[in-house]
């Protein structure tokens, strides 16, 4: 077996373990974020569970950082309140990216952990099945109930050979999303093996096993080897290491071959993280912003990176340079080193640790700037700028352009006298968890705090006999949960209000889509490929349900969003033909009928009124997905078994 196959079926508690076969997997760990979590916890509340039923569930502060005015500060507390009540672990602002400090202090080889967040599958880097879901998926497994999935095949990502001087994870990952593109990882897993794997720093392994969310993958997993054990012990917690690795005969559903010996300085261009080119091809563009952090690039090892460079340099006038340590760890363990001092002192502004530019919060780029930015997603207006070019690539390559002004190869720095130098992560990492409260005995006592902003949980309602009404919206390829839903600081402090967070529905695309929606009463939208890559915010479809779609109709989805439509009861369709999409408009009047039967077979029928024709999609829902629809949500179908 490959190391997926091991842990799942170790783990597994109904299906079969069959490519695209619906599977049922027991969860030992759950994270969430505060842009996600205060719903998922309402969520949690409403299942009316005394305490997580995990190994290990933990809340983490790290997306609404700016308090600007009382919202963000709320939420903090009532997250702070709910894990005392609960029995999880919280981690408070300032103690870093919920990425970076699980791997550091929480993730297990051989153990699952499901995130409400997309890049949950960064903590593969060390062996773990890792998976993002929505925030409703998270509270079920926090109420100790499996998660259910397609079995996805399992990609062997082959590497062989050795990363070349200033070459490193994330040129990697780059290359793996210039030959795959951002669906290509849809229903896969990729597991990484190989000789290759072996030289590979842990750094390296979770910027990969990170990014692997960009490809639309499930998740990305490396074995649990010598360098993993050193990490750990590192973290003073070898005692959790497990070697974990593929059989000798392991077979793959697919192969992919990377040699390392040939891999060159990659960079993905704007909007999209997989426009990936050499960074040579390009350079010489003039560049106005360089930030360095996120959970992707924001370890010791790449802010080491940076503050080698900047040492006997300092960044460009032309550019304004930001770095995040991703942690509080990774911020003490500079300071102590001097690499903090060296970044200061070459004139790049430090951020405290959080997710900050990454989801606009903070930093847009000037006007039409160029921004290179060692983060994981550059969609059109996420930085906050919205004719920002934002550009994503490795912290060497980053560093680079920021000494010279203008996009740079880094290996060019040595025509700069600046000779190559491997940082490696330390030996011994300055453990300091005074911002993590441990979970509290229970306590019936602890009252949850609520600030005003914190508006009671909308609930889905079944389906209606049929589905009728217009096309409110037709987009096309590729559209994120960044368009469906935008981030930023003015909209991230309404993700525990949903009815003033859905007047911001597709606000970047369409300005009077929300209210369009709310006069007509709801209706459809219809799309193309790979809709609603990206974040796992369930915002996205919360926020259109409470707005009255009944039903996306598309050429595929992404995962996690189309499993955040069906557990907010919004029927996820896919056109059997997918010509079909050319022939339907926006304003079309479209009817659905006997939904309540179509939705137990295979196909529906969908009869567009004002083009007079009829066009057929699939649903493509396992039998639980189509009980979910018909219960009005995976809520009330989680209540209605509860009580059963
Ligand atoms: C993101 O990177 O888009 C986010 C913000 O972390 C999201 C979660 C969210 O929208 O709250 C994600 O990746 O799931
Ligand atoms: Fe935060 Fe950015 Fe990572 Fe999302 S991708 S968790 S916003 S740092």
């Amino acid at each position: 077996m490959n190391l997926t196959q091991k842990i799942l079926k170790d783990h597994l508690v109904s299906g079969e373990m069959v490519p695209g076969e619906e599977i049922g997997i027991r969860i030992d760990q759950t994270l969430t974020q505060d842009a996600t979590g205060t719903m998922a916890y309402l969520q949690f509340e409403a299942m009316g569970v005394l305490r997580v039923r995990t190994k290990l569930s933990v809340s983490y502060v790290d997306h609404n950082m700016l308090q600007n005015s009382f919202e963000n500060a709320d939420d903090h507390r009532f997250l702070q309140s709910i894990a005392a009540k609960y029995g999880l672990y919280f981690s408070r602002p300032g103690n870093g990216i919920c990425h970076q400090v699980h791997r550091e202090r929480f993730a297990v080889p051989g153990q699952t952990m499901l995130g409400s967040d997309s890049h949950t599958p960064t903590c593969g880097g060390l062996g773990m099945i890792a998976i993002g879901a929505g925030g409703l998926d998270v509270a079920v497994a926090m109420a100790g109930g499996p998660f259910n999935m397609i079995m996805p095949k399992v990609v062997g990502v082959k590497l062989i050979g050795k990363l070349q001087p200033w070459v490193s994870g994330k040129d990697i990952i780059l290359e793996i999303l210039r030959r795959q593109t951002v669906k290509g990882g849809v229903g896969r897993i990729f597991e990484y093996c190989g000789e290759g794997v072996e030289a590979l720093a842990v750094a390296d392994r979770f910027t990969i096993t990170n990014m692997g969310a960009e490809l639309g993958a499930t998740t990305s997993i490396f074995p649990s080897d010598a360098r993993t054990r050193e990490f750990l012990r590192a973290q003073k917690r070898e005692e959790t290491w497990t070697e974990l690795k593929a059989d000798p005969d392991a077979t793959y559903d697919e192969i992919i071959e990377i040699d390392l010996n040939q891999l060159e300085p990659m960079i993905a261009q704007p909007h999209s993280p997989d426009k990936v080119v050499k960074v040579k091809d390009i350079a010489g563009k003039p560049v106005v912003q360089v930030c360095i952090g996120s959970c992707t690039n924001s370890s010791f090892h790449d802010l080491g990176t940076a503050a080698y460079v900047l040492h006997d340099h300092t960044v460009n006038p032309s550019v304004s340079m930001t770095v995040t340590p991703g942690s509080a760890q990774v911020f003490e363990t500079i300071a102590r080193s001097g690499a903090l001092a060296d970044l200061i002192r070459g004139g790049s502004r430090i951020l405290e640790s959080a997710c900050g530019p990454c989801i606009g919060m903070g930093q847009a780029p000037p006007t039409g700037g160029v921004s290179i930015r060692s983060f994981n997603r550059n969609f059109e207006g996420r930085s906050g700028t919205m004719d920002a070019q934002v550009y994503l690539a490795s912290p060497e390559t980053c560093v680079a352009c920021a000494v010279t002004g203008c996009i740079t190869d880094p290996r060019d720095l040595e025509k700069m006298g600046i000779d190559y130098k491997k940082i490696d992560e330390p030996d011994a990492y300055s453990i300091n968890d005074s911002l993590i409260i441990p979970p509290l005995p229970p306590n019936n006592d602890t009252e949850i705090i609520r600030g005003p902003n914190i508006k009671p949980l909308p609930l889905a309602h079944e389906p209606a006999a049929s589905f009728e009404g217009s096309v409110l919206l037709k987009v096309g390829d590729n559209i994120s949960t960044d368009h469906i839903l935008p981030a930023g600081s003015k909209i991230l402090p309404l993700r525990s209000n949903i009815p003033a967070i859905s007047q911001y529905v597709y606000e970047r695309v369409d300005p009077t889509f929300a209210k369009r929606a709310q006069e007509a009463g709801g209706g459809f939208i219809v799309g193309a490929a790979n809709y609603g890559q990206g974040s796992s915010r369930e915002h996205a479809a919360l926020a259109p349900m409470y707005l009255g779609i009944k039903a996306v109709l598309v050429k595929s989805f992404a995962r996690i969003h189309r499993a955040n439509l069906i557990n907010f009861g919004i029927l996820p369709l896919v056109f059997v033909h997918e010509s079909d999409y050319d022939s339907i408009d926006q304003g079309d009047e479209i009817v659905m009928e006997n939904i309540r039967e179509q939705v137990t077979s295979d196909t529906i029928t969908i009869k567009n009124k004002t083009k007079g024709s009829t066009i057929q999609a699939k649903h493509n829902l396992t039998p639980r997905e189509t009980q979910i629809i018909l219960a009005g949500g995976l809520l009330n179908y989680t209540v209605k078994h509860h009580s059963a």
